[in-house]
Order: structure tokens, then sequence, then C-alpha cells
């Protein structure tokens, strides 16, 4: 049984002390544990795991202080379909995002979290979202029952005592509670990966701005620094303190005479987001250096320009499809002191992923733990396995990672996977004209497991499931950033493509190192050094503004990629027209105008060169 625990030995701060002591009261965990962050407590807590086989320790010559978990296989990924805003009135939350009454679901929650820690340990978790002594950063509290989450939380976030300074000096702070959901009985045997499948609930409370999740161990439902609190609750303080909360990379790129600039780029997922963020760039003199590979937050400095800065510590990226080849710096990056989720591991005691190397190596154990039967036409590693590795490691982190005043913003990109209509790169006439590009994300689907291979998906902003307010509203936040600067200090607004496919269905651009072509044209776009050609949807490059040195690519798939097809982007229109629809009159004006306009460029058949 739980003793008395003097949270005042802990922090000062009131309001944290009495949330404390309030959800152990709650939660009836067997102790309490605060979190420093220390290597000795991170060390304790892996030998805890060896010794209940909860975890697997690589070999320390092919990854050394890394560690393999398996998932139960109705835990792998999150979960939308639970994933509930809980604000007073339903129209807040929007169209795309799951209701439910705050009062009601409060209650739903703490009926569920009354006791749910017996047996278990309850660990709390002090972190800071962002550099430490940032202005832009936020402070969380995740308490949590799942060891799993202590660790990746260490690796993802800044944790433990450093951030208790903060926290003393009274703070505000998000508080974030995660339960695996399965108290213990006395005597009863835990699981090897404890969760509650049939009672998942990944809870947010934008008005209170806190986070109830419970009955998944796994990333995004069970990390609540990353998707719950650093997009979904920060959406939310973004629309309210005029900043911005994205799904974005970062990435700064230096041309051949030093001169830098800073990217950031939305895409739905799988358009290789990661590996974007860490591009080897294929032409001489440049360089592409890593801020951040998943979120961005964004506020105006004093320059009136806009700052981002990346609120996380470290990389949980999507394994399968991450080589040498693919993504170099990634797998620089996860070569030690990395976590890897639901992974295939090796005979010599190394994590295995398809598409890593061109052979399956022998002997294979699968994700669930059992020999692998290359021949099964199952993959070995599961399809949204993970690693967690810290940005520290990555060979191109940017130095200005850790600058608390965060990097200037000079372009901002939108993308999708799209076999056709949709051209490599286009530019955005204005900033309305670039918010209607963000808000028409469209991706076509790639995974089997999720409706038929090729079908059309809306991801406005690449935001969809991660937006913690009505939609419609968050549209009309970007449109009315523009009153807060002057037009020139705004980022200049672009859409890509990498996967335009030709009549025999092979990709036409051959995407990875290659795009830093498209990246160059954006560089000197934003510093007025190269032309453009005006089109019905935008400007798009001149064949000769594109550096296509030492690139073999016919004239044909030149003019297929940069192809506008009036019939096409008619329908286009239709399509984002109906799509639109759901947002009801909420629908800013503006995204109205913007597909009329588009329309009548089309139909006038604007061919005028500037
Ligand atoms: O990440 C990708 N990028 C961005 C890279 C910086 N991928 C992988 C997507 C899944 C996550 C890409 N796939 C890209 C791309 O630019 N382009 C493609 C399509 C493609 C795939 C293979 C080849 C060419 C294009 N070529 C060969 O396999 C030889
Ligand atoms: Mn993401």
């Amino acid at each position: 049984m739980l003793q008395n625990i003097d949270i005042s030995k802990w922090t000062k701060n009131k309001k944290v002390i009495s949330w404390v002591e309030d959800k152990i009261k709650l939660c009836k965990p067997d102790s309490v544990h605060f979190c420093d962050g220390s290597k000795e407590e991170i060390d304790s807590l892996l030998k805890l795991l060896i010794s209940q086989n909860k975890v697997i320790p690589l070999n320390p010559k092919k990854k050394p202080n890394s560690y393999l978990f398996r998932s139960t296989v109705d835990d792998v990924a999150r979960v939308e379909e639970r994933t509930f805003i809980c604000c007073k009135n339903e129209e807040d939350a929007g169209p795309t995002n799951n209701w439910k009454d705050p009062v009601e679901m409060k209650n739903t929650m703490k009926d569920l979290f009354s006791g749910c820690m017996h047996g278990r340990v309850m660990y709390v978790i002090p972190f800071c979202m962002g550099p430490l002594s940032s202005d832009k950063s936020h402070i969380g509290i995740e308490i949590t029952d799942s060891a799993y989450v202590v660790l990746n939380m260490n690796i993802m976030t800044r944790m433990g005592k450093k951030v208790m300074e903060y926290l003393d000096k009274d703070i505000d702070f998000v508080p974030c509670i995660h339960s695996v959901g399965k108290p213990l009985k006395k005597n009863e045997k835990d699981d090897l990966w404890p969760c509650n499948p049939e009672n998942k609930y990944i809870v947010h409370f934008p008005e209170e701005k806190s986070i109830w999740s419970f009955g998944s161990g796994y990333g995004g439902n069970a990390l609540l620094g990353k998707k719950c609190f650093a997009l979904r609750i920060a959406s939310n303080m973004a629309k309210e303190q005029s900043w911005l909360a994205e799904h974005m990379l970062i990435l700064g790129i230096t041309n051949p005479q030093g001169e830098k600039k800073y990217i950031a780029a939305a895409f739905p997922s799988s358009c290789g987001k990661t590996n974007l963020a860490m591009l080897q760039p294929k032409l001489k003199g440049w360089k592409v250096e890593c801020i951040g590979d998943d979120i961005a937050w964004m506020k105006f400095g004093e320059d009136g320009k806009l700052y981002a800065i990346n609120p996380e510590a470290g990389f949980f990226g999507v394994a399968p499809g991450t080589s040498y080849q693919t993504n170099y710096n990634a797998m620089k990056s996860l070569e030690q002191n990395s976590l890897f989720t639901n992974v295939a591991l090796t005979e010599e005691g190394d994590v295995w992923w398809e598409k890593m190397t061109d052979k399956i190596p022998d002997g294979l154990i699968d994700w669930q733990g059992n020999l692998y039967d290359p021949k099964s036409n199952k993959p070995a590693a599961h399809a949204n396995s993970r690693f967690t590795a810290p940005i520290s490691q990555c060979p191109v982190r940017d130095l200005d990672f850790e600058n608390p005043k965060g990097v200037p913003i000079s372009a901002i990109i939108f993308g999708g996977r799209r076999e056709d209509v949709v051209p490599l790169v286009y530019e955005s006439f204005d900033w309305n004209h670039g918010v209607f590009l963000g808000a028409s994300v469209s991706s076509q689907t790639t995974a089997a497991a999720k409706g038929e291979i090729g079908k059309l998906r809306h991801d406005p902003f690449a935001m969809l499931p991660f937006c913690g307010y009505n939609m419609a509203d968050y549209f009309n936040h970007w449109l009315n950033l523009q009153n807060k600067t002057q037009s020139s200090k705004l980022p200049k607004i672009f859409y890509v493509n990498w996967f335009k496919k030709n009549e025999n269905n092979e990709f036409i651009w051959p995407g990875f190192s290659d795009n830093i072509r498209v990246l160059k044209w954006i560089f000197e776009r934003v510093s007025n050094k190269v032309s453009a050609k005006k089109t019905a949807i935008g400007y798009i490059p001149r064949i000769e503004d594109l550096d296509l040195t030492n690139l073999d690519i016919s004239k044909e798939n030149l003019s297929k990629l940069f192809e506008i097809n009036q019939n096409l982007w008619l329908q286009e229109a239709d399509k984002l027209q109906t799509y639109f629809s759901v947002f009801k009159d909420k629908l800013p004006n503006e995204m109205v105008n913007q597909i009329k306009s588009l329309r009548d460029r089309l139909t006038k058949e604007t061919k005028c060169a500037q």
C-alpha cells in the first residue's frame, strides 16, 4: 500500500502539488516515482524491464545502449476513431474531429482511471516542449504507469530535473495523464505489453488545456507531448495567442555562397517527411540541415518575421523504408542510444525492417517474436514499427536546433502524393492563395490495410488528425496571420509533388537527394534571384531555371512533370468544393473565392508569361 507522499519535497508549485495528489488518489498506484531524467534512472528502468522480459537489449556491438520493444497486435498505431476533442460547443471541435461533452467525458475518464494503477508504479514526468530557456517553449507533466513511455519521453522531450526550476517558478504546465488501463490484482502476473484495447480513449480538453489518455501504450496515444500536446492542445493555444502549431518539418538550406534560409514543410503520412528533413543534396555546394522532422511551433519575432522551433528532442520515425540509401542521416541517428518498437530482430541481435537492405537476413525473428518465414508474404517488421532516436545524434542536425529564438522561416511547403494532376512544384500568388494550397492538401493512399490503394484523401495542412479545434476556424486563423506583419516578411508558400507517374506507372521524378533541385528553385524564388512562369494554378519554374545538372530526364518526362491539364484541374476544383462543403457556413469566404478564381483562371486559359 502507498504511504503518504510529500510532493512538496519535489516541487513548490502549488498547482502541481494538488494535481499530482489528486491523481494519486484517483489512480491508486502502488508507488510513485518522480522522474529526474538521470542516466541512473533510465538504466534502472531498463534493468527492471529486462528482468520482466518486457524489452530486449540489442547486441551492444551492433546497436550500443539500444532496446527492442514488442507491442500486442491490437496496439500498433494511433487510434483516430478513439480520439476526442471535448469543448463546450460541438461546433468548436468541427466536423473533422470526434466531439464529446467535456463534463460527460471527464466523468467517463474519472471512472476509467479510478484505481487503474493498482499493482503499478505511477511515474511523474516533467517535460519541456522546445529549448529549455525559450519563450516559445511550453511545459507539461505526464503522469503514466508505463516505463516504456518514460524511456521514450526521455528521448523525445527535455525531461526531468532540468524542468523543475521552471515549475518552481510557477510557470504554467499542461497536465497530461496516461494509463495503459490494466490494473493488476494481488499476485496477478503482468502482460509483456499491458494495454486495454476495448477501452481506448485519447481525450483532449482544449478549454482547460489538459490531456487524458487510456488503454493504449503505443506512440502518439501514449507519448502525450507529441501529437496530443504539441499539435492538438498547442493548436488551440496558438489560435488564442496568434501563433502556429504545425505538423511540419523544419530544415536549413545553405547555398554554395554560404547564404542560409529555413524552410518548413507539411505533408500527409507516407510522403517522406523525415527523409526530406535530413536530405543529402545531390547538387554540389548545397547543404541541408535538420531542425525537426515532425512538428513546428512558429511565432512572429520583433522583426516581424516568423520564427520556428522544434518542440521535440527526438525522432519517432516509421522504420520500414528507412535505409542508408533513402535516409543515411536517419540511419546514423539510430545507430546507438535508440529504442525500437515492433521491428524485426536479427540473429546477431540487431534490428531489421523491410527495405533496410536488399537481402532479407536469415534467421530473422519477426515483430511478434516468431521465426520469420520470408515466403509468408507478411512483413517481418510491422508497417508502423518505429525507431526513437535523439536529434543530437543526427549528423546534419542544425546548430540552431537549441536556439531559444528559433529560426526565421522563409518558405512554407505543402505537398501530397499524387500520381497525376499536380506538378512537381508551384508557388502561390500570395498569402491567401497559399493558405488555399494548405487547405487543399490531399494525398493518394498507399497502405492496403486502410481502404483501396490510390484513393484520394484530403488532409488540409496535413493536420486532419491533429487540429484540436474546428478546421474551418483553423483556415481562418491562417488567413488572419497576414494582418500580424508586413506581407514582405511573410514566408512564401509552395506546393510540391514528388510522386507523379508516367503512362507506364513509373515515377517520373527521381525524388530523394534530387529534391534539392526543387529546394534550390524555392531558395532562389525567396531571394528573388530566379523568374517563374505564371499559370492558372500558380507560378511554376521555367525549365531553364531548374538546375538539372547531371540529371538524366527526357524532354517528354519534364513537360509531363509541369503539365497543367485544364480538365483535370477543373475536376480538382470540384472535388475540393465537395470536400469543403463539410465545413458548411463556417468555411471562410476566402476559400470559396479561391476556388472560384482558380476556375476562372483555368477557363480563361491564362497563359501570359511574366
Ligand atoms: O521520401 C521520399 N521522398 C522524399 C525524399 C527526400 N520517398 C519515399 C516515400 C515513402 C515514405 C519517395 N518516393 C520520394 C521522395 O522524393 N520519391 C519517391 C518515388 C520514387 C521511388 C523510387 C525511385 C524514384 C522515385 N527510384 C528508384 O527506386 C530507383
Ligand atoms: Mn507526424
